[in-house]
């Protein structure tokens, strides 16, 4: 898949991408498609998204995609993808190797013995919203894209091969890290380990392996430069196990949030930027690398130390630009406006659970995620949600130590869960959904407050989303809502009362960029073009006149105090 940087260097890996063989079913139940019987008569771009092109623009049910595939060497194989919406079954020579829900997180398909030869790849992926992908509904507003997104891959594996490495910083002055390598075998034995980091050999061994388990080492790179948004780093790590190997990319740093501020390799930020969603009224969910690119050019030019992933696991290929440019990133799981009911029904936290260990498993090494995030807008402030909130963020806690952990809230004033957090995200709307533009500073004024008195005034304290609706172009003397002028003077007020009041650590602006809205009427007739027009871009990723406020407001704000 698209990465800054080669994974693999041994291992037979195939790209996948390019056009596979497509056909849209439609109504049809997965469990009794014949997919032998299936006639193929149209294509469709792998990573794409089926329901953004002109033909099925808006479609939902299941579709099929194929792709006949050469196959060398006889031997273990496995399907690796980067994310498919949001259902999906993959089938390996017509019979079924995976099931996977969820989109937005990578998972892979084994295939034990392949045979030389043509393979084909068959996967039945399904877009409609319900039980076969629990974590999107249809009230969450944005369009619920379908198609194998992201990237798609073809890897032959050895006898014995990484699973995964983990790099975790252990002391960033004295450059100490430990790496953790997952491994699996055909058989237990002894088989050659090397890792290598910029040109240094740190082990050189002989380890015994089981048939699965994990291989943990600490390391020691003297001088080595620590990662920190305005230095941002980056070392690579090569390990070789027997025949197979695997790179990573990882920073050396640490996070605090004491004193009320997210402290970075040193660093103590003001955090500055925006929400943003992957989605493009042409490609859906899926990012070419000139929509990333622009994306990331129009965030550094807008001054932003900071993105917040709303409200999913962002393309690995934009972590991946944001290690390198130094850009914070909350990495939040799917989540929006779960009823409480849901959230005690254990099947469902399971659901949630294992797309979070996904998350985390994918993205755990990006030196820019500074802080994991769940369920946006959730009821935390309803008792019976609680033991969702001690669930998932405890999990978040236990995969991974070295990183705060928050949510944003809806409902700051009756929050019951602030306790399990590490930074206190509130979304408020002042001057929108309620009051007008000098509502701004008295909202913002009164939720300092009140975190403050219940007593999590040490806490960084982040406005995880404010905004206004601007309909593209609209200008008007009366400067009232929906027009860029009324947007542009709310943002004003808001970056200018974070920057000036110290009791914020930063703010993410609600939204980079405009996007299509879900087709639940209730959220359609509050969106005018169908689309969430929050953005200080529109969804082609043309600026509208807040662009030039905040522009400029982020840029003469000293980002560390
Ligand atoms: C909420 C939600 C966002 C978006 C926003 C809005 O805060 O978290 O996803 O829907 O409101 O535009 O109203």
């Amino acid at each position: 898949m698209a990465r800054r940087f080669t994974v693999h260097e041994r291992r037979a890996v195939r790209d996948l991408a390019g056009a596979w063989d497509f056909t849209f079913l439609g109504e049809a139940d997965p469990d009794t498609v014949d997919v032998a019987a299936i006639a193929f008569d149209e294509i469709m771009a792998v990573p794409g998204c089926f329901d953004a092109v002109p033909d099925h623009a808006g479609a939902r049910g299941l579709a099929a995609y194929r792709l006949r595939v050469p196959i060398e060497r006889a031997g273990r194989h496995r399907l690796a993808f980067d994310g498919v919406h949001h259902w999906c079954r993959v089938f390996w020579d017509g019979r079924p190797v995976r099931d996977h829900a969820g989109g937005f997180t990578a998972f892979s398909a084994d295939v034990e013995r392949a045979e030389a030869g043509t393979a084909e790849v068959i996967v039945l992926v399904d877009n409609r919203i319900g039980s076969l992908s629990p974590l999107h509904m249809e009230h969450a507003d944005w369009y619920h894209f379908g198609g194998i997104a992201r990237g798609a891959e073809l890897h032959r594996l050895p006898h014995a091969w990484i699973e995964g490495l983990r790099v975790a910083t252990e002391d960033a002055g004295a450059g100490r890290f430990s790496l953790r390598v997952d491994y699996r075998a055909d058989a237990p034995g002894p088989v050659p380990l090397l890792v290598e980091c910029g040109g240094r050999v740190l082990a050189e061994e002989t380890v015994e392996l089981d048939a699965s388990g994990t291989v943990e080492r600490a390391f020691e790179l003297p001088g080595a430069e620590t990662w920190s948004p305005s230095n941002p780093a980056l070392h690579t790590i090569a390990v070789r196990l027997g025949e197979d190997d695997m790179r990573e990319r990882f920073g050396l740093r640490e996070i605090t949030t004491e004193g009320g501020r997210v402290t970075v390799g040193g660093e103590r930020l003001t955090l500055l930027g925006f929400n943003r969603h992957e989605s493009h009224p042409q490609f859906g969910h899926t990012q070419p690398l000139p929509l990333l690119l622009a994306d990331v050019q129009q965030i550094r030019d807008l001054g932003c130390n900071f993105i917040r992933g709303s409200h999913y696991p962002q393309d690995p290929m934009f972590l991946d630009l944001c290690d390198e440019l130094g850009i914070c990133v909350w990495s939040e799981t799917i989540g929006w406006q779960y009823p409480a009911e849901l959230l005690q029904d254990p099947e469902f936290v399971e659901a949630q659970r294992e797309h979070l260990d996904e998350m985390v498993a994918a993205a755990i090494n990006h030196p820019s995620i500074i802080v994991w995030g769940i369920l946006n807008e959730c009821p935390s402030y309803a008792p019976e949600a609680r033991g969702a909130y001690e669930r998932l963020l405890g999990r978040l806690r236990e995969l991974d130590p070295t990183r705060p952990v928050t949510y944003a809230t809806l409902n700051v004033y009756g929050d019951l869960c602030l306790d399990l957090v590490d930074v206190v995200a509130v979304n408020t709307y002042p001057g929108w959904y309620f009051g007008g533009v000098d509502e701004v500073p008295r909202e913002l004024d009164k939720i300092a407050a009140h975190v403050a008195e219940a007593g999590h005034g040490d806490k960084p304290l982040l406005v995880s989303e404010i905004g206004a609706g601007a309909v593209p172009g609209w200008r008007d003397a009366h400067r009232g809502m929906w027009t860029e002028e009324y947007q542009s003077e709310l943002l004003g007020a808001a970056v200018r009362h974070v920057i000036d009041d110290d009791r914020f650590a930063g703010i993410a602006i609600w939204v980079l960029g405009d996007f299509r809205t879900t087709e639940h009427k209730e959220m359609l007739l509050k969106r005018p073009r169908s689309v969430n027009d929050k953005g200080v871009l529109d969804e082609y990723r043309r600026p509208k006149r807040a662009y030039e406020t905040v522009r400029e407001l982020f840029r003469g704000a000293p980002q560390q105090n």
